[in-house]
């Protein structure tokens, strides 16, 4: 097994199951051992790290570089992070790898669950929200989701479960040779 660190970093809507599935993932990681976990999920780095940032395009790239930044350390430290933001812009993403790449693997997982899922699903009731113009700037109804163009896996969610999206991610460390 490899020692290297790395980052598995997934991207999609609000709603497309990123937070679930990476929940997921870090209770499979950790029943392997090794390497510590770290999960930087979207709500998380928001509410202690990123608490004076709203949603503009300036804000959430600071948002997205911060949780690079981490990563990064992490990765370089040996760690395995997990993060689970919206991400929505390509450039922002692909500065966060080059950050990451430095120290180890990044892993860029897209949770390709589709607006119109997420928007029918509106677990937190924000689209409704979004829709009425009471959320300004939302992902995917007034503002942009640059899609993955090569992301390292694509995860479709509507017909699978939480646990086998897990392991898909699993088997794609796997065939890396990180795990
Ligand atoms: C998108 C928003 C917005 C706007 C509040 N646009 O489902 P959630 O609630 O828990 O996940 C969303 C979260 C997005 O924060 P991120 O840090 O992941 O975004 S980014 O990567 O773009 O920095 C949603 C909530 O915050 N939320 N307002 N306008 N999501």
């Amino acid at each position: 097994r490899s020692n290297q660190g790395f980052t598995v970093f997934f991207t999609g809507f609000s709603g497309s199951g990123k937070s679930t599935i990476a929940n997921a993932l870090m209770v499979k990681l950790m029943e392997m051992g090794g390497r510590p976990v770290t999960l930087l999920d979207g709500d998380i780095v928001r509410k202690n790290l990123s608490s004076e940032l709203g949603f503009s395009k300036e804000h959430r790239d600071l948002n997205i570089r911060r949780i690079g930044y981490v990563a990064s350390e992490i990765t370089k430290n040996g760690g395995i992070a997990i993060c689970a933001p919206i991400a929505p812009y390509a450039t922002t993403r692909r500065a966060v790898r080059e950050d990451v790449e430095a120290f180890g693997a990044f892993v860029e997982v897209h949770v390709a669950t589709s607006l119109e899922e997420c928007e029918r699903r509106d677990r937190k009731g924000l689209y409704k929200l979004a829709r009425e113009g009471k959320i300004k700037e939302f992902t995917g109804i007034s503002d942009p989701y640059d899609v993955p163009a090569n992301p390292e896996l694509s995860i479709e969610t509507e017909s699978v479960d939480v646990d086998n999206c897990a392991h898909q991610v699993l088997l794609k460390l796997e065939s890396m040779g990180l795990i």
